[in-house]
């Protein structure tokens, strides 16, 4: 952990320009006498007006009244897509001042500190769905600039489903719950979202993403980010630049398995809301570097594929990513309601110095996000909820409208005037008027696909490619699982001729679980997303394979491994247990930065071996392995018998190996592992039994010990162990 973490004292809350207005319209009802909504203080809020003690209620109560029509109106309509989500606020820093290639005033100076509100949040499901779905999670990031707010609505992947925005409609209706019995809920396992990704080859790329473990990440704290779309960079000279943007988080990229995933989705839903909330609140801040990558504006046609196709990423070996500032969360919010839900991110809120392309995607996304507000927050005046606002005043001719807050002063609201001296006045481009790059297009009026935009296979494959084994297998298990889950057979095996133009070991192993016939070389799939006269374009003729064969950056296998920092570490402890080697290895892991639980047979405490009381985290009955990150059994003679005869915490242990996590133990506690089903049930044929010791740590010496767990907890997980398959647990 960094030396600034530890400085933090996290019962102080971290202000920023934006959180000290947010005060203005923060409530505190402590040491408060109760009023109604317009200040009348109550005398009773237990009982309602009554014609005698048991009479009816009368009309009149207007306390009763009122409480009730409050509570009736209480929920908003949820995000269309996006639903579920978790926010926090923090600060941006640029490195270096990046004035060379954008006016952006957030991006030009590294003294300034731009406050920020960040929502993650999953795509799929209900508000109240599990954050542990196999989904896309979204990532997106409000700058509060002196310049105006700026958004950046992202993803936790670089690509996505559809290259044209009049196609999302049909992709939400479809991976959405299927509309006659409303199931299934935060699944895309099921038919109607594979018999249109079947027919959509342009989401060939996304789904290898979608079916990799990026879909299920360990934490919110523990994922990219990525603008998606090209936009663009344009200096003070109007030079524009393309530039993508990227969020590393310094913390590496790691996901858990998918069947930890499943049983977190019902030991704990809100795992990744909580796993946010707990990190900022104990100053354990989560961090990310700004990357961007940027193309001279000469270099448009230089690729392989077109800037502009949302479905397709830059190789970082083609263009690497510079890393220009740092992001930190670092302050939970005071309100759910009022800030998380209640914000409202939208594209197309930029500052001076960044602008868009033309991908046809987020040019239909400029349309959506200020729509979908008007109906969710219902009506013009969102930008005036105290988390929308701006941290710069805001004058224009814009009037009235529901829950108008703003007092105009003054006669005019209309430009020009004179009865208001003209004001207010245009901004030129000197005093920070924004002003659109002067692309320069000419062109028809067409509705057609680009013929730039027909590849859709080469970075697919080069997404398989890039994986590791395990990464690999993982995606063939997530295929099989998904496609297992939909009935129609036409689809599946309409599937498996798309995987096959992937990669054909893909297809194969895939259509081994599902026990169809891989389609022996599959028509390119037909692009249904054509008009119903043709393209003007030739769609017939491209299958392609790209230059570049793999791409380091894209699998997680090669993200941080060397801290332990915010890693959740059960011990496993009963009366008894030798409290000399509880707390040294505590000690180690906790100075590495990590968060140790004791979990017991019964709640409280323990009593150790020398008669101290150590105070237990959670029972057996309220804590599962799934939640943690590695699992340590302690010595102590009776300490390990009643572990060791306790089926919770044997089957903790199991759990822990099936997930291929790291487990360590006192060599006074390793009868315990003995008692495990992958100490005695490692199928004797399988060659190499060391790969299943890796990541398993036994020694007398505590210290020594505890080195060692602490290498094997930074490695995240043993991936290897999933060799000989099917442990149960
Ligand atoms: Fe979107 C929400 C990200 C394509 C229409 N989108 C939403 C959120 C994220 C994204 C992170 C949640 C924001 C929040 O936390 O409040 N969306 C993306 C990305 C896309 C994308 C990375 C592709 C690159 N979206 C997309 C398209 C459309 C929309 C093509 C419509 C044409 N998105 C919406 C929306 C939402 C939304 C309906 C729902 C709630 C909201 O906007 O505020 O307007």
């Amino acid at each position: 952990m960094d030396e600034n973490k530890k400085a933090v004292n996290p019962s102080v809350k971290q202000e920023t320009e934006k959180t000290e207005k947010l005060a203005a319209h923060t409530a505190d009802s402590s040491g408060e006498l109760m009023t109604n909504n317009h200040g009348t203080r109550i005398n009773d809020d237990q009982n309602s007006l009554k014609a005698g003690e048991r009479g009816a209620s009368l009309l009149e109560d207007f306390i009763l009244r009122e409480k009730i029509t409050h509570f009736d109106h209480e929920r908003i309509p949820e995000r269309v897509v996006h639903a579920r989500g978790s926010g926090a606020h923090g600060v941006f820093k640029v490195y270096k001042s990046m004035a060379d290639v954008t006016r952006a005033h957030f991006l030009s100076d590294e003294s300034l500190e731009t406050p920020v509100f960040v929502r993650f949040s999953t795509v799929a499901g209900s508000r109240g769905s599990t954050d542990l779905a196999r989904d896309v999670r979204g990532f997106a990031v409000k700058f509060y600039t002196q310049e105006g707010n700026f958004d950046l609505v992202g993803n936790n992947m670089p690509v996505f489903f559809i290259q044209d925005a009049i196609k999302f409609p049909d992709l939400v209706h479809a991976v959405k719950p299927e509309p006659d019995n409303e199931i299934p809920q935060a699944a895309s396992a099921h038919d109607t979202f594979w018999d249109f990704i079947s027919l959509m080859p342009e989401s060939a790329h996304m789904i290898m993403w979608v079916m990799s473990d990026r879909a299920i990440p360990r934490s919110y704290r523990m994922m990219e980010g990525f603008g998606v779309h090209t936009f663009r960079f344009v200096n003070a000279e109007g030079v524009s630049n393309f530039v993508k943007f990227h969020w590393k988080p310094l913390l590496g990229v790691h996901s858990v398995a998918w069947d930890e995933a499943q049983n977190i989705s019902g030991k704990d839903p809100d795992f990744h809301r909580r796993d946010l909330w707990d990190a900022i609140e104990s100053g354990n801040f989560p961090e990310w570097e700004l990357g961007v990558q940027i193309v001279p504006e000469e270099d448009e046609f230089k690729f392989e594929f077109d800037l502009l196709d949302p479905t397709k990423i830059i190789p970082e070996e083609l263009v690497p990513v510079q890393r220009i500032g740092k992001l930190t969360l670092n302050r939970n919010p005071d309100n759910f309601f009022a800030e998380t839900e209640q914000a409202a991110f939208h594209i197309g809120h930029v500052v001076p110095g960044i602008d868009f392309t033309n991908d046809p995607l987020l040019q239909g996304r400029l349309f959506s996000y200020t729509d979908t507000q008007l109906i969710r927050l219902g009506g013009p005046n969102f930008h005036e909820i105290p988390i929308n606002r701006p941290v710069v005043p805001v004058h224009n001719n814009q009037r009235d409208g529901f829950m108008r807050q703003t007092i105009n002063r003054g006669k005019s609201s209309y430009n020009p005037n004179t009865i208001g001296n003209g004001y207010p006045l245009q901004a030129k481009a000197s005093e920070g008027g924004f002003t659109t790059y002067p692309e320069r297009i000419d062109a028809k009026k067409i509705r057609a696909r680009s013929k730039s935009f027909f590849d859709h296979f080469s970075q697919a494959q080069l997404f398989f490619n890039s994986q590791s084994d395990p990464e690999k297998n993982h995606i063939i298990d997530a295929l099989s699982f998904e496609l297992g889950k939909v009935n129609s057979v036409e689809i599946r095996h309409r599937m498996l001729g798309i995987l096959s133009m992937i990669d054909k070991s893909l297809a194969a192993a895939v259509a081994f679980a599902l026990r169809l016939p891989v389609p022996q070389d599959p028509e390119l799939p037909m692009n249904h997303s054509i008009p119903a006269d043709g393209n003007p374009a030739d769609f017939d003729s491209v299958i392609f394979e790209a230059s570049l064969k793999s791409s380091a950056a894209l699998s997680m296998a090669n993200t941080v491994k060397d801290t332990i920092a915010t890693r959740k570490i059960a011990f496993l402890a009963a009366d008894g247990v030798d409290e000399k080697s509880l707390t040294k290895v505590r000690a180690a892991l906790e100075g590495a930065g990590a968060v140790v639980e004791i979990i017991a047979p019964r709640l409280n405490f323990i009593v150790s071996e020398g008669d101290e009381q150590i105070a237990v985290d959670h029972s057996f009955l309220t804590a599962a392995s799934v939640l943690y990150d590695a699992v340590y059994v302690p010595g102590g003679t009776n300490s390990v018998a009643t572990i060791e005869a306790e089926a919770d915490a044997v089957h903790f242990l199991n759990e822990a190996f099936k997930h291929c996590k790291p487990i360590a133990a006192d060599t006074g506690a390793a009868q315990v592992l003995e008692a495990t089903y992958f100490s005695k049930k490692i199928p004797s044929d399988f060659s190499d039994q060391t790969v299943l010791r890796e990541g398993i740590v036994v020694g007398d010496d505590a210290d020594s010990l505890a080195d060692k767990f602490i290498l094997a907890i930074s490695q995240h997980r043993f991936w290897e162990r999933e060799k000989p398959r099917k442990i149960p647990a």
